[in-house]
């Protein structure tokens, strides 16, 4: 395999005399862009599978699937064909009128999590947000909360997106300082901790919200037994467990759900990302009829949650995933990404969680910081991200070729010192 790269480093990427297409749009993004991120200097032309070419024609092995939205790899030939053949027939309605894709879609989804009902919206943060919505007004009317006192638990290290009320729960100074003031009726707890949540919960807690596993923190995978426990807390004390699996769940961790991995059935799924195949933003709340059905005309809703483009590719998602055929190849090369992970600590490496085809990698900082670590996989010809500090995480698209993800994680091994 011959992987051609050149610039690694921003400051390279933007010297006029290394002017290559790549440093000329990455210049010209620069200039007419907020900087809210600082994005690896890769310019990313076309992609099929696992793989993405970038504008001066090298290669690079996607080790990140747009944050899991890729879960089946870029232009994946049915999802392909499901948004091609609808965007020539339909696109949008706005849920003002009902279109022919949208009840396949609902029943489809809903089948797949065993719920009654689907909410569809586009993004992660709006699934929340309309988690947050409906387990209030859930609250209020059948739990028999006071008006206007409604507590949410939600988690330390938990990320759920990027909007004010969203952030104001985040503990992470970089994603909430400068935002406020912010949305009250949120409680923290430290993230896993069982003894704490219980003493949290009062007659005004309506749902506890956490991700299966967090993601932006590393890929932190709570102690056996947690979920389990959250759903037995949430029963007796008649509270709403509302898992967040935009991230963790449609068969990135090796099952359908990262709650499936100790049977546990939240109140409500929170979908995002792979939903929409890493063709368009599909998102969605799929709960039972006690918990949707507090909704009434008017109260919620979005242009384009549920358009028929979102539904056409939403239900090749769920038909896709309905054979199980992802999530044990997630299991089976998760048992290569684990093995090959585990033998680099001790060489560079401090520490590994994996679920699945999804690992946070804690590189001793001595080798140099998380970014630092994705400069120099990037020069191999990988891209991947990395969170906090000099930990990255790793999460290929669950269609990647077993001798890619080993050469990729050859690469690792050697930029780590492995
Ligand atoms: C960014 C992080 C990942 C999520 C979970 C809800 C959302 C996300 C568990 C909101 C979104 C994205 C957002 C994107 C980068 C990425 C991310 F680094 F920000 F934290 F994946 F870990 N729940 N995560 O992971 O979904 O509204 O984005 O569709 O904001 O930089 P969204």
């Amino acid at each position: 395999m011959t992987v051609t790269t050149g610039i690694t480093t921003t400051s390279q990427a933007l010297r006029a005399d290394l002017e290559t297409p790549s440093s000329r749009e990455l210049r010209r993004a620069e200039a007419r862009t907020a900087h809210n991120y600082h994005p690896l200097p890769v310019v990313v032309e076309h992609a099929e599978g696992a793989w993405m070419t970038d504008v001066d024609g090298a290669r690079y092995l996607d080790m990140l699937a747009g944050y899991s939205a890729l879960n089946f790899g870029h232009g994946h030939p049915r999802l392909l064909h499901a948004a091609q053949e609808q965007l020539s027939r339909l696109t949008l309605t706005s849920r003002a009128f009902v279109h022919d894709r949208f009840a396949d879609f609902c029943a489809a989804l809903g089948d797949l999590c065993g719920k009654d009902l689907v909410l569809p919206m586009n993004t992660g943060a709006e699934a929340v947000e309309t988690a947050i919505k409906v387990a209030r007004k859930w609250g209020y009317e059948v739990k028999g909360v006071a008006p206007g006192t409604a507590e949410i638990i939600v988690m330390s290290g938990n990320f759920h997106g990027r909007t004010t009320t969203i952030v104001g729960f985040s503990d992470d100074p970089g994603a909430r300082d400068g935002f406020g003031p912010f949305t009250p009726g949120f409680v923290t707890v430290p993230y896993g901790d069982l003894t704490a949540l219980e003493a949290a919960i009062t007659e005004r807690t309506v749902a506890v919200l956490l991700e299966p596993i967090q993601g932006e923190g590393g890929v932190i995978i709570p102690p056996d037994g947690f979920l389990a426990g959250v759903r037995t807390l949430c029963t007796r004390h008649q509270v709403l467990f509302a898992a967040d699996e935009i991230q963790s769940g449609l068969g990135r961790t090796g099952r359908t759900f990262a709650c499936d991995h100790e049977d546990v059935v939240p109140d409500l799924y929170l979908l995002g990302k792979a939903l929409g195949g890493g063709v368009v933003p599909v998102s969605a709340v799929v709960a039972d009829r006690e918990v949707l059905g507090v909704l009434r005309p008017g109260q919620h809703g979005s242009t384009f949650g549920g358009n028929p483009l979102a539904c056409a590719v939403g239900s090749t998602v769920v038909e896709m995933l309905a054979t199980g055929e992802h999530q044990a190849r997630s299991r089976d090369l998760g048992v290569v990404l684990s093995e090959r992970l585990e033998a680099m600590i001790g060489h560079g490496v401090l520490g590994v969680r994996t679920r699945g085809l999804w690992a946070g990698i804690d590189v001793d900082p001595a080798v140099g910081t998380g970014r630092e670590v994705c400069e120099r996989l990037m020069a191999r010809g990988v891209l991947a991200k990395d969170t906090h500090g000099s930990t990255i995480r790793l999460a290929p698209p669950l269609v990647i070729a077993e001798d890619d993800l080993l050469w990729g994680l050859e690469q690792l091994a050697a930029v780590v010192g492995g």
